[in-house]
């Protein structure tokens, strides 16, 4: 079962993690390089049971990328409050005026000059999903902004015109640019394969940084949902779903959510369904996805580190 696998994940940090203070000041315990694996087929998802998971942020997060917006405005209308706690920091610190967060998310809402001054997160993982910058030389030697690319659409593309190949890949860390953005991405490459004979689509995801308890659900739903989509719109059947990470940590400050949810057992086998199949992948709503035998354990509230 794909869920006792991240339950195990989360024991095996948890119990045996190195443990250090980390950029946030937080504190975590950490095991580097990891994997999960988990089926994608007959619309099986990795949607944890052990606690809810609003698994519609994660999906409106996903369709937000795909935009490739990267002001969190969008995000705030709907809601959706997963990156509101940024710009905040930043609006804090470079103003030094103490509006707290609540009354700036809604600032962000009502006023669009003030979103656009302090909603934006820098070039992150829309941006470059869908217009990563280049750059032209030019004769005299300086050089102008060409056309952006857009990595979705080509990673489609190449999947229906050379499905063998083994560069489908949409790749986030641009190193000249991770300097601008609020939060470098942490699920930084994702790398699809056409497998089952010509089948299937798979998906290995390499996820730098991970917060096993607060990040790692939503990051699981998003790629199974990402993975979902492409394979829609390229005709293949949803195969497996790989999911690598780097530095694999629970923060000290979740002690109360990990020994809760290591508690409890999982409960039944949600399924993912996509009720249309719109034109491009870049036209799904939110209203296309359903998720049907989701009976989960409550929800665990914790803290974010920034
Ligand atoms: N983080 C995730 N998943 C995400 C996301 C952030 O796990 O999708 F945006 C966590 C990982 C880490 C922190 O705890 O946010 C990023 O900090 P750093 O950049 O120092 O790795």
């Amino acid at each position: 079962h794909f869920e006792q696998q991240y339950l195990d994940l989360m024991a095996r940090i948890w119990r045996g993690g190195d443990e250090r203070v980390d950029r946030t000041g937080v504190g975590t315990r950490a095991v580097f390089g990891t994997q999960l694996r988990c089926s994608l087929a007959d619309n099986a998802v990795p949607l944890l049971t052990t606690k809810r998971v609003y698994w519609k942020t994660a999906a409106r997060e996903m369709l937000w990328f795909l935009t490739g917006e990267t002001n969190i405005r969008p995000l705030v209308l709907q809601g959706v409050k997963i990156w509101n706690e940024w710009p905040h920091a930043r609006y804090v610190a470079e103003t030094g005026d103490d509006l707290p967060l609540d009354e700036f998310v809604q600032r962000i809402a009502d006023d669009e000059g003030f979103a656009d001054r302090w909603g934006d997160l820098g070039p992150v993982y829309g941006k470059q999903w869908v217009d990563w910058p280049t750059y032209r030389y030019r004769a005299d030697g300086l050089y102008e902004k060409g056309e952006g690319i857009n990595q979705v659409a080509k990673v489609i593309e190449s999947l229906r015109t050379n499905p063998g190949s083994r560069r489908h890949i949409i790749e986030g860390w641009n190193v000249a640019e991770v300097g601008r953005m609020a939060l470098p991405p942490c699920h930084k490459s994702y790398q699809f394969h056409v497998g089952g004979g010509g089948t299937t689509l798979d998906c290995v995801l390499y996820q730098r940084s991970c917060d096993v308890a607060l990040g790692l659900p939503f990051n699981l739903f998003g790629a199974a949902l990402l993975t979902r989509m492409i394979a829609q719109q390229t005709d293949l059947e949803p195969g497996e779903l790989v999911w690598m990470g780097g530095d694999t940590h629970l923060y000290l400050n979740h002690a109360h959510l990990i020994e809760e949810q290591l508690g409890r057992e999982p409960r039944g086998r949600p399924a993912l369904e996509i009720t249309r199949r719109p034109a491009s992948i870049f036209d799904y709503r939110i209203e296309d996805f359903a998720v049907a035998d989701y009976d989960p354990h409550p929800p665990i509230k914790a803290p974010v580190a920034v």
